[in-house]
């Protein structure tokens, strides 16, 4: 089972107050079921307080998380005040995500994050982020692309001897959706996957197999790029084995 966190939308076609819904976009249901794996969307609790009790309630049900594509993550999370280019943040979610993030690895349960996921499982170990790539970032490359998602639109240089470059070898065409990016990189957080304009792109775990952030979108490449479903694929056998109690080091082993 691969728990989803579900982010919260305004939605004008709900007759009440508040009117919003809880979401998880339907490419990720659809990929991890074709990569072998069993989706739950996950909400976070509207009333803060319930977080911890509500973690605890949802961590025995699944075996892996997704950190989906979202809202700027608040800046004051990694040490830093807002500047002009920040987009709205969702301080609620934020609040969830880094607590279960805590009591994910606590459980030694993998982790998967995509984009603003990847930002925040970053911020969670201590690392930092980029609030604005273009304003802050010399010589960055259009990584918020114009053309529809679900196309390439930049290449990615992949780190040798990492879980990723096992699975994609040392370079991947990928699609770009995001003016945020991780900056530096957490405690136990290594480089696995960067642009060419030095842009952080993907980063691993360092002395285990337990998480994995992504910068691009695999699960809407995977059709045109079969590869790409590998990524969800290996994230899923490890959600699996570690439900056995099998730890696969094999990230760790190939240093
Ligand atoms: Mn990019």
């Amino acid at each position: 089972m691969i728990a989803l966190v579900a982010d919260v939308i305004h939605d004008p076609s709900v007759f009440t107050v508040p009117n919003t819904v809880d979401i998880s976009p339907t490419m990720f249901k659809d990929t991890i079921l074709e990569a072998g794996g069993l989706p739950i969307t996950i909400p976070y609790p509207t009333n803060a307080r319930l977080i911890p009790e509500v973690i605890q309630a949802y961590l025995p049900l699944f075996d892996g998380l997704i950190l989906p594509g979202g809202p700027d993550v608040d800046p004051t999370r990694y040490g830093e005040q807002p500047r002009p280019q920040l987009q709205a943040a969702n301080p609620l979610l934020d609040a969830f995500e880094l607590e279960l993030i805590k009591a994910t690895y606590a459980a030694g349960k993998p982790m998967f994050g995509l984009c603003r996921g990847s930002h925040i499982l970053n911020v969670a170990f201590g690392g930092t982020l980029y609030q604005d790539l273009e304003t802050e970032k010399a010589d960055a490359l259009r990584h918020l692309q114009a053309t529809s998602g679900e196309y390439p639109t930049h290449h990615v240089a992949i780190v040798p001897q990492t879980r990723l470059a096992k699975l994609l070898g040392d370079t991947a065409y990928v699609n770009s959706r995001h003016h945020q990016a991780s900056r530096t990189l957490g405690a136990g957080l290594r480089l696995a996957a960067k642009a060419y304009d030095g842009t952080i792109e993907a980063f691993e775990s360092e002395d285990n197999d337990l998480i994995l952030g992504i910068q691009w979108h695999p699960e809407n490449l995977w059709q045109d790029a079969p590869s790409q479903l590998k990524i969800y694929a290996d994230f899923i056998e490890r959600a699996a084995s570690h439900r056995q109690g099998i730890s696969t080091l094999a990230a760790g082993e190939a240093k």
